[in-house]
């Protein structure tokens, strides 16, 4: 929610009371002689030392940079402000401005935004970013038109993969019948249930405890994330199988967007872009430090060396979409 302080002065001490008062600031006398501050609220599920929680502090800073401190992020990490779902319909409403949210959600909104989360698409990593991070991610983030938010930029989020409670999963068959976690998205479903798993939508907050009382088997998602959720200490079979490496996405409310100059429309555009670098530097390191910290404490990694038999089990996925996604498909392979 925005927060403006004018210059009246003892309009300024109300409002900067309210301000504290609702953990928002404000401030006067920036460079550009203007006297007024803004606050922005913005919405990230991971804990503050994630590597989106880092790209979204770059963002925060780069924005305040560009707009000469008319504009402060507060960076409200760790799921403070709900779960993904409900992020998104706050940003829908505008009560919250910004977010970083992952694309599978998003691809309620624009279903061509679920092009990302194909399984298998990605082949070569410099050219998934180059991608993103150019004209074809930019005509991907503007088919959010018309949903109430405004796509920014894309994060890094490497690659998911399986984990279970249950057994080693070396090849498809092995997940028959497994009850896997998935996020709420139809594409998810489909995706598990081609390789003969059976699917529970659910929100994040809420798989550690369903994988450990049972209530599900197993999940699917990055090494970072596994770790830092704690799923590891409950899910002890991790199968890198890498079949979706769909982004996250850095995003914020129309509501903000439609009153920003364009001006500061194209700083938040650039701040966004500037600040993917850092968060996938982040990525990386956190990525290989993961990975190494689950083995330590007993993850059982098996590692796939035919990916082919995980590709070809998950062809009825690009038989149902293959159709729809075919041009962004061809663009972003190009
Ligand atoms: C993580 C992603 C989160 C959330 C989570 C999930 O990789 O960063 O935003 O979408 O996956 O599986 O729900």
């Amino acid at each position: 929610m925005k927060k403006k302080a004018v210059t009246l002065v003892s309009v300024m001490i109300f409002v900067a009371i309210v301000l504290a008062a609702c953990g928002g600031s404000s401030g006067a006398g920036n460079s550009d002689g203007s006297t007024e501050t803004t606050t922005l609220r913005l919405a990230e599920n991971h804990p503050d030392d994630y590597p989106t929680a880092i790209g979204d502090k770059e963002f925060a800073r780069l924005v305040e940079e560009k707009t000469d401190g008319r504009y402060v992020i507060e960076v409200y990490a760790g799921g403070q402000l709900g779960e993904e779902s409900e992020v998104l319909e706050q940003a829908q409403l505008g009560t919250i401005d910004l977010a970083r949210v992952n694309s599978i959600p998003l691809a309620q909104f624009s279903q061509d935004i679920g092009v990302l989360s194909m399984p298998y698409l990605f082949e070569d990593e410099d050219k998934k970013w180059e991608k993103l991070n150019g004209e074809v991610g930019q005509d991907l983030l503007a088919t959010l038109d018309g949903s109430n938010l405004v796509g920014l930029a894309f994060y890094d989020s490497g690659e998911r993969s399986f984990y279970n409670t249950k057994r080693p999963v070396e090849n498809p068959e092995d997940m028959a019948g497994l009850k896997i976690r998935v996020q709420n998205s139809e594409l998810a479903i489909d995706i598990v249930e081609a390789l003969g798993a059976s699917a529970t939508p659910m929100e994040y907050g809420e798989v550690y405890s369903a994988l450990q009382t049972g209530v599900i088997d197993g999940a699917e998602n990055n090494f970072p994330s596994y770790y830092t959720s704690n799923h590891y200490n409950v899910s002890q079979y991790f199968t890198v199988n890498g079949y979706q490496g769909n982004p996250e996405v850095l995003l914020a409310s129309e509501s903000l967007w439609n009153d920003l100059s364009d001006e500061d429309k194209e700083a938040f555009r650039e701040a966004a872009l500037e600040s993917v670098e850092v968060q996938r530097e982040a990525w990386a390191e956190l990525t290989e430090e993961s990975r190494e910290a689950v083995l330590e404490a007993g993850s059982e990694l098996v590692e796939v060396d035919d990916i082919s038999e995980w590709r070809d089990a998950v062809q009825p996925v690009y038989d149902k979409y293959g159709d729809q996604f075919g041009d962004w498909i061809d663009r972003l392979a190009e």
